[in-house]
């Protein structure tokens, strides 16, 4: 019994496509290009699953479009600057560039052995000079279109890691990866306008109707739009004002109090004299920037004894408090709160005895009792208690409101966005080096162009915490651009999402030297048609990558405005998670099932438990290594098992199952192959006469080949995979006896060869060769249905006796109503149920139903 010999089977092909430049893409006006492109990875030395699921539905899209006739560009590289590297360095000793080159190789390799359709020749890695002086280029050039400034500003400190974290970063109040607790920090900081062009990158999100609606509404969430109103204040006793920025100006009557941030410049004068609020601020400085931990946070205040006049009513005085939850970054910093409709002034009246006086009435309550409990009312309603606002809606009540602000002269109306500038500035050695030079005379001048790229110097040492850059004995001292007098490089980095908003331009022509972008190429190239991903890049990367995007072509660089015209964000790869009786974690390969039931540890034979299925992850153990999966089963056996059994945006589970189920598939398709092979007439014959057995098996292979396209172009995988199984158990089952049996066969195997080929390449490949092909699958066409083929000749019929379905009954499509009417009174079951009567009516639906009225 011959068995499938994957690894030499698969070596071969990816061998042969190699010899074949297969994948080379070149500029070519005259086909339609297709641009996939898969999240590159950042090099950490391995492959995981995630990856592994990734790429391989980029494969399947990428080899789907060529077979399609399309120009594919397909290409892969490396995000390689980052922190892991560092933490490397400090760790072991290795030197970040040497860590990352290494894993890069390995973890080319590995890619390699899935047999992915890149194109090898545009591989870049952003950590190289090649790469990096490009986007030094490009913040220079954003410099001088003012899309670039520098601003001292609070930051959020990662005391562990000793940088700065982008507020993205920042997850509940904790550095992204160290978990630290983050503080609150003055620095420096260079900054690039993505507020210049927030009305953009949210109006054009309506475009994108190949992303995820999820992704759209996060991005929108992000951005933040919000139409209020500035309103000035005055201070009693004082002769300065108070700005405040509100979305409910209609709610003006119901104010309690005012707020201030203690970042709020009022704040930190009051303060000067007095230390218990220096002290209640400090606490707040503590407690970090980010909304998020502002959000969690117990809302709290301090009285500064100021008293704010109400702009609208004369002689009313309200309090004014420092408080933890106003952001001095959002808005002007300042707030009126109105406890019966807001929540968190609610929180805060409630804590601080303050009135609670409802100003909007909901629809139906009854004015004179109606009063808040624990939660503020923040629906729509009726507006009382409001002078001359009394009696409208909300809305109404809110542009009145404004009319009245602006007519007094009291303030305006104003949009916010919740969208901050990107702070890119990082304090830590394994990134690009900022262009800059600072000089004691002539202050921050840029790098001349001449001088790019600034290298990372190679010679630094880890032994003292904080940037290796600012430690390093000579790399910083540089003669001033202007004037010559000694000066010092900027020893910051580029944030890291810096080098992935434009990597995606760079594929188009990875070797230009003198350009980022060769400009041919990227207007032939760009848009990415598809970009494929995790939907934790929703905010973070996708959102810098079209600003970046719109910055370049202010610049000149580029001629599109978005990025990625489709966009799909694949789930996570599941897998169980187990425990022993320490509670400690297990790999699932440390993990048996014992006889008696139940799991036991491998070695020790103790119990285990068993955990919820999660995402895999190193912490919990509940890892599988791709490497060793493919070194099983084959890259075909694992890519099929990530494709099939859910939906790319769906999480799959991984279950040893799977992969056997798959590889067991892989096998049966390949058996079938070869055992008919010698019995096929040669490829391209003229079909003979097919009887009913073969004319049913030849539908099958068409509608089969028509609905894997469908379900291909709309990317359910999983679909199409369960559609060519099934046409494989229906070659399987097929009994060939007459010329035309075989003539049919050919066509069914020929057919699952293509169909899967964008899934299982080698697999499908070996197919096409045992079944006489001399052109490899990787050149030929995508098989098309035959569209006479695809019509339904019989169609099934529901009977119903008095409107209930009494049976179904098979008849050829189109037939006449007596036919239908006739064979519907003839089932038993219909006989039955009308129990000897005659019917009174009988109705016919074509092709769809006979309705019996007795
Ligand atoms: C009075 C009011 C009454 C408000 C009410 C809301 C409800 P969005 O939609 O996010 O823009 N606010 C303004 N600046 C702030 C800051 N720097 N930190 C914290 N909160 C701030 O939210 C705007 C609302 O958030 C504003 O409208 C203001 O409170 C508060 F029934 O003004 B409102
Ligand atoms: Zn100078």
């Amino acid at each position: 019994d011959e068995r499938y010999n994957v690894k030499e089977t698969e070596t071969k092909w990816q061998q042969e496509w190699d010899r074949r430049d297969s994948f080379v893409a070149t500029v070519d006006s005259s086909r339609p290009k297709y641009y996939v492109l898969e999240m590159f990875p950042y090099p950490s030395g391995r492959i995981h699953m995630g990856h592994v699921r990734n790429y391989a539905l980029g494969d399947v899209v990428a080899r789907y479009k060529r077979a399609r006739g399309f120009n594919v560009l397909h290409p892969m590289g490396w995000d390689a600057f980052g922190l892991p590297a560092e933490n490397a360095a400090i760790e072991r000793g290795v030197h970040p560039a040497k860590w990352t080159r290494e894993n890069i190789a390995a973890m080319r390799e590995q890619l390699k052995s899935m047999g992915l359709s890149y194109d090898w020749g545009r591989e870049l890695a952003t950590c190289e000079p090649e790469y990096y002086r490009h986007e030094q280029k490009m913040f220079l050039d954003f410099l001088k279109a003012g899309l670039v400034y520098r601003k001292e500003s609070w930051v959020n400190w990662d005391p562990v890691e000793n940088t700065v974290l982008a507020n993205e970063q920042v997850i509940d109040g904790r550095g992204w990866r160290s978990g630290a607790l983050v503080e609150k920090r003055l620095l420096s900081q260079w900054f690039l306008k993505i507020t210049a062009f927030a009305d953009e990158l949210l109006d054009s999100l309506k475009t994108l109707d190949r992303w995820p609606d999820r992704v759209r509404i996060m991005q929108e969430n992000w951005i933040g739009r919000s139409e209020g109103a500035r309103l000035t204040w005055n201070l009693k006793g004082r002769g300065d004002q108070l700005e405040i920025f509100t979305t409910r100006p209609d709610t003006l009557f119901g104010a309690a109090f005012l707020a201030i941030s203690p970042n709020h410049p009022l704040a930190g004068e009051l303060a000067a004299g007095n230390p218990a609020l220096a002290e209640f601020i400090a606490e707040c400085n503590r407690m970090g920037t980010s909304e998020a931990v502002v959000e969690a946070a117990e809302k709290k205040g301090m009285d500064t004894g100021i008293k704010a006049l109400h702009p609208l009513v004369p002689g009313w005085e309200l309090p004014v408090y420092v408080a933890n939850f106003v952001l001095m970054e959002y808005g002007s910093g300042a707030i009126f709160g109105c406890p019966a409709h807001d929540q968190r002034d609610l929180d805060f009246a409630r804590k601080y005895n303050l009135s609670v006086k409802p100003v909007v009435l909901p629809e139906g309550a009854d004015p004179a009792t109606f009063q808040i409990g624990d939660e503020a009312y923040s629906g729509d309603g009726t507006l009382f208690n409001s002078g001359f606002l009394d009696g409208l809606d909300v809305v109404t009540a809110k542009a009145r409101a404004n009319d009245r602000i602006e007519t007094d002269g009291l303030g305006e109306r104003t949009v916010n966005w919740r969208l901050r500038d990107w702070g890119v500035s990082r304090q830590r050695y394994w990134g690009c080096p900022i262009p800059i030079i600072h000089c004691d005379s002539c202050g921050p001048v840029p790098v001349p162009e001449a001088d790019l790229p600034v290298r990372l110097p190679e010679d630094v040492s880890f032994d003292k915490p904080g940037n290796p850059l600012a430690h390093h004995p000579t790399w910083k001292d540089v003669a001033c651009p202007c004037c010559g007098k000694p000066a010092r490089r900027e020893t910051d980095t580029f944030d890291t999402f810096f080098e992935s908003s434009w990597y995606f331009a760079r594929y188009c022509s990875p070797t230009r030297d003198d350009v980022a972008f060769d400009r041919a190429a990227a207007d032939y190239w760009m848009a990415v048609d598809q970009y494929i991903g995790g939907i934790e890049h929703a905010v973070l990367h996708l959102l810098y990558s079209r600003f970046f995007t719109r910055a370049l072509k202010a610049c000149g660089y580029l001629g599109v405005s978005e990025p990625f015209a489709g966009l799909l964000t694949q789930g996570m790869v599941c897998h169980e998670t187990y425990k022993d009786e320490a509670g400690a974690w297990l790999y699932p390969d440390e993990v048996i099932k014992a006889e008696a039931g139940g799991l036991i540890h491998a070695q020790t034979g103790k119990p285990v438990s068993l955990g919820r299925s999660e995402k895999m992850s190193k912490s919990k153990r509940n890892v599988v290594d791709p490497a060793h999966i493919i070194a099983t089963y084959g890259a075909d056996t694992a890519r099929l098992f990530m494709l099939s059994d859910s939906p790319p945006e769906r999480d799959l589970e991984w279950t040893e199952a799977g992969i056997d189920g798959a590889w067991r598939y892989v096998n049966r398709l390949w058996r079938l192959t070869i055992i008919a092979a010698d019995t096929l007439p040669p490829p391209g014959s003229v079909m003979p006469e097919l009887g009913d057995a073969a004319t049913k098996l030849r539908r099958m292979t068409h509608k089969t080949i028509a609905a894997v396209a469908e379900d291909l172009d709309r990317f359910h995988f999983n679909k199409a995979v369960a559609r060519i199984r099934e046409l494989t158990n229906a070659l399987g089952d097929f009994k060939p006896a007459a010329a035309g049996d075989y003539w049919v066969l050919r066509q069914g195997l020929e057919a699952a060869a293509l169909l899967i080929s964008p899934m299982m390449p080698h697999l499908a490949e070996e197919m096409w060769a045992e079944l006489g092909h001399s052109v490899p699958v990787v050149d030929t066409a995508w098989p098309l249905a035959d569209s006479s083929l695809l019509v339904e000749d019989s169609v099934t019929i529901a009977v119903q006796v008095n409107g209930k379905l009494r049976a179904t009954i098979e008849l050829p499509k189109d037939c006449d109503a007596t036919l239908a009417e006739q064979t519907a009174l003839a089932q038993d079951a219909v006989i039955t149920a009308m129990s000897g009567k005659a019917p009174r009516k009988v109705v016919v639906v074509p092709n769809r139903i006979v309705n019996v009225v007795v």
